[in-house]
């Protein structure tokens, strides 16, 4: 199965740079696991690597019940992020560079200790440095944005681009957070922090868990995004977008 995995890394490496869809995997490797998914993912990061990007941290996806009920896959899952990935705040995103793009809330964590494995929520928050207000710019390369699990994973969990607003303190309280979406000026989606399993720390403590799993930990400078609060919108040219999230401030960028 191995030389196959890379084979099918390829092909959603591919996709990723020229913004084409992809079939999903499991239609011709129906057996496709977990395991296999991760290690894709693996591979296509390392690639990423090779072409010089460098890794800034992890991305935790369907957290909430919202991002679970839209896309139909109800396990947590995580990706890698690189600082290629990372956008201007305030700036214009090229809609072009991808296939069918999506934005959604988020709640971003920078790591300040090593974090691996089996840890508690205070054990997770003593190891935050500080939270931000974020937005995930999500691409599934699939066709219709329609996927597995395997299929989810294999492509880095949807990642494509992130945007970070100001940094707080660590021990602030974002446990149940206000969030609206909106989109020249009206609100597309309203939410709550608390939507992110109850708590975004718990998120953190998953991403430690998942992430120890695989042999990594999370790292001091680290970015950890923990997961959609609410749907994701999907994006259009000429849209301009601002996260307004109750006590941490607001996030935008105009789509172009
Ligand atoms: C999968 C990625 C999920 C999140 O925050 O829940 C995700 C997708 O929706 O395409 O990033
Ligand atoms: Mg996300």
């Amino acid at each position: 199965m191995s030389a196959n995995l890379s084979v099918l890394a390829a092909t959603l490496d591919e996709a990723a740079r020229t913004a084409t869809e992809a079939t999903q995997l499991i239609e011709t490797h129906p057996d496709l696991t977990i395991e296999d998914a991760y290690a894709i993912q693996l591979l296509n990061v390392q690639r990423r690597w090779a072409r010089g990007e460098r890794r800034v941290g992890y991305k935790m996806g369907l957290t909430s019940r919202a991002k679970m009920q839209q896309v139909g896959v109800s396990e947590v899952i995580w990706g890698r992020l690189t600082d290629a990935m990372r956008l201007e705040e305030g700036g214009t995103l090229s809609l072009g560079r991808y296939v069918h793009a999506r934005v959604e809330p988020e709640i971003a964590y920078i790591i300040g200790k090593p974090l691996s494995g089996e840890v508690s929520a205070a054990e997770a928050l003593a190891a935050v440095e500080a939270v931000a207000p974020a937005m995930e710019i999500i691409d599934s390369r699939y066709k219709n944005f329609k996927f597995s699990l395997p299929d989810v994973i294999a492509d880095n969990s949807s990642s494509s681009g992130f945007y970070v607003g100001a940094w707080s303190k660590p021990d602030t309280d974002v446990s149940n957070l206000g969030i609206v979406m909106e989109v020249n000026g009206r609100a597309v989606q309203v939410g709550s922090s608390a939507a992110i399993l109850g708590n975004p720390v718990r998120s953190l403590v998953s991403a430690a868990r998942l992430v120890g799993r695989a042999g990594e930990s999370l790292m001091p400078g680290d970015i950890v995004l923990a997961g959609g609060a609410t749907a994701a919108h999907s994006l259009s040219v000429g849209e301009h977008i601002r996260t307004v999230f109750q006590t941490l401030g607001a996030v935008s960028f105009t789509v172009g």
